[in-house]
């Protein structure tokens, strides 16, 4: 038995876009995910830079089906359920409950298919956590508004969180408001809906962007406490601290400014205000927020319960861009870090670094923390029998659970819960590709969208089903 709490909440995590399908059933509009293609235009797409308009005409979307949990959740919650998941993070597309994003009352059949979706749920005992937008707005609401740029949007989404908070009232109590809220300055389009314009100065359309998602973030915490004051509200960030890649103490400060640059979005949310080293980097890149008269006010009353955060690794810089090589890999630019291994798409793999990333988090916030992605994407091979011998995910999920059991034991962070990403095969965000697999359950289906899209249980199910059952590692 380990020391983590007993009522901790091992499950899985997954998005709307990414498994769902059924991206036009029950009255569902178009969300910006469905149209970010596989294949050669996808990272011009998700960056912001390239009209989807402008698409070659057989550009294969792999939203529109991905692997079916639409017509499939009955199934795979029972999967889910075998392998004694105590919660299931997962998201809800905004455009199935709000097609266009501008309607006044939601689109009943979206919101039936959640709730029987959350009833099969707890019919199995299994803790509902809800990710309320993870990369995927109606699209209308970038076609009218250009996104978050507009505080159109901040309206428009408040309508969706309290047609949600009423209606799943008393069943979901964990709620994250953005998915990898950082990735705005990353992977625009992809994380916030924003396509670049002739003459736009991007940083501006960042900030702005990332102000109005606050105070959206604010407004739907507020809103979730005076609901149901049981609510749990959480921020969700792409963690992974900077490390210098030398100990001069230019790299290492460096790595403090890189660490900033991700920090200040849960600064806010967590502490209500902006760091004074936020408000200097906007002054000096002459950068203007349109703020509301009751902005700050909204911030500052309204701070998340809890931090939510992915990890997959740590991430290094220098402060000499002429130093180190490269690294492929993930939205997050870095150099490579010469004493770790890596991922077959360069994604370097650190466990160690996840316990330093716990131990940041919890002295910066003292709150409770949640991982709610975490986990290994690689090729698996479905043998002829219908097995799949993932011991290198085992591995993987092993020695960073580990780490997080350290940290819990050890250091004496308060740890919610563990969510390994992609518990069933999905589609790749990053790559479109369903060849990059997470799961511990195969999905029959290949980067070009064929397959029978059954399900099997890999080695690392049973694995993980151990796992849960003995509260952590033996
Ligand atoms: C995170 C996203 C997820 C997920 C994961 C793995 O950034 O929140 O949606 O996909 O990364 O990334 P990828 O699918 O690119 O391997």
């Amino acid at each position: 038995m380990s020391g983590l709490r007993k009522d901790f909440l091992w499950g899985g995590a997954t998005a709307a876009n990414q498994c769902e399908g059924g991206y036009l059933s029950g009255g569902k509009g178009l969300g910006t995910v469905d149209v970010i293609p596989h294949g050669t235009y996808r990272k011009a797409i998700m960056k912001g830079e390239m009209h989807y308009k402008d698409l070659p005409e057989d550009a294969y979307f792999p939203s529109h089906e991905a692997i079916d949990m639409y017509g499939n959740y009955k199934e795979d919650i029972a999967l889910f359920a075998e392998m004694g998941f105590k919660c299931y993070r997962f998201s809800f597309a905004w455009s199935r409950i709000f097609p266009t994003g501008k309607e006044l009352e939601p689109n009943e059949e979206g919101l039936k298919f959640y709730e029987d979706f959350i009833n099969e749920l707890l019919k199995y005992n299994i803790e509902p956590v809800v990710t309320i937008c993870h990369f995927d707005l109606p699209l209308t609401l970038v076609e009218e508004y250009g996104s978050w740029r507009s505080r159109k949007v901040i309206d428009a989404y408040v309508r969706y969180c309290k047609a949600i908070f009423e209606r799943f009232n008393g069943k979901v109590k964990y709620w994250m408001t953005f998915n990898e809220i950082n990735m705005l300055m990353h992977l625009p389009f992809m994380g916030a809906g924003i396509m670049f314009e002739e003459g736009d100065n991007k940083l501006q359309v960042q900030y702005q962007a990332a102000h109005n998602e606050l105070v959206a973030s604010a407004l739907a915490t507020k809103l979730a406490h005076e609901i149901n004051p049981e609510n749990k509200v959480g921020c969700m960030l792409a963690a992974g601290d900077y490390y210098p890649y030398s100990c001069k103490p230019e790299d290492v400060f460096a790595a403090l400014g890189k660490d900033r640059e991700n920090y200040f979005f849960i600064d806010v949310q967590s502490r209500g205000e902006y760091p004074c080293y936020a408000k200097k980097f906007l002054e000096k890149n002459n950068i203007q927020l349109e703020m509301g008269e009751e902005d700050e006010k909204v911030l500052k009353e309204n701070t998340v319960d809890f931090i939510a955060f992915s990890y997959y690794s740590s991430r290094v810089v220098s402060a000499d861009p002429t130093v180190g090589e490269p690294k492929q890999g993930n939205a997050f630019a870095g150099i490579k870090n010469p004493h770790l291994p890596e991922s077959e798409w360069g994604w370097q793999i650190d466990p160690l670094g996840l316990r330093i990333t716990m131990n940041t988090l919890y002295d910066r916030y003292q709150k409770p923390l949640f991982i709610v992605e975490n986990g290994l994407g690689a090729v698996d091979t479905l043998k002829e029998d219908g097995t799949i011998e993932d011991d290198y995910r085992i591995a993987y999920l092993e020695a960073h659970i580990k780490a997080m059991i350290e940290a819990v034991e050890e250091d004496g962070v308060d740890l919610l819960g563990y969510t390994p990403w992609g518990c069933i095969d999905l589609v790749s965000a990053s790559t479109g590709e369903m060849k990059k697999r997470y799961g511990f359950i195969y999905v029959d289906k290949d980067n070009a969208g064929n397959g029978t899209l059954k399900r099997y249980k890999k080695k690392s199910f049973n694995w993980y089903k151990n796992i849960i059952a003995n509260n952590g590692l033996k």
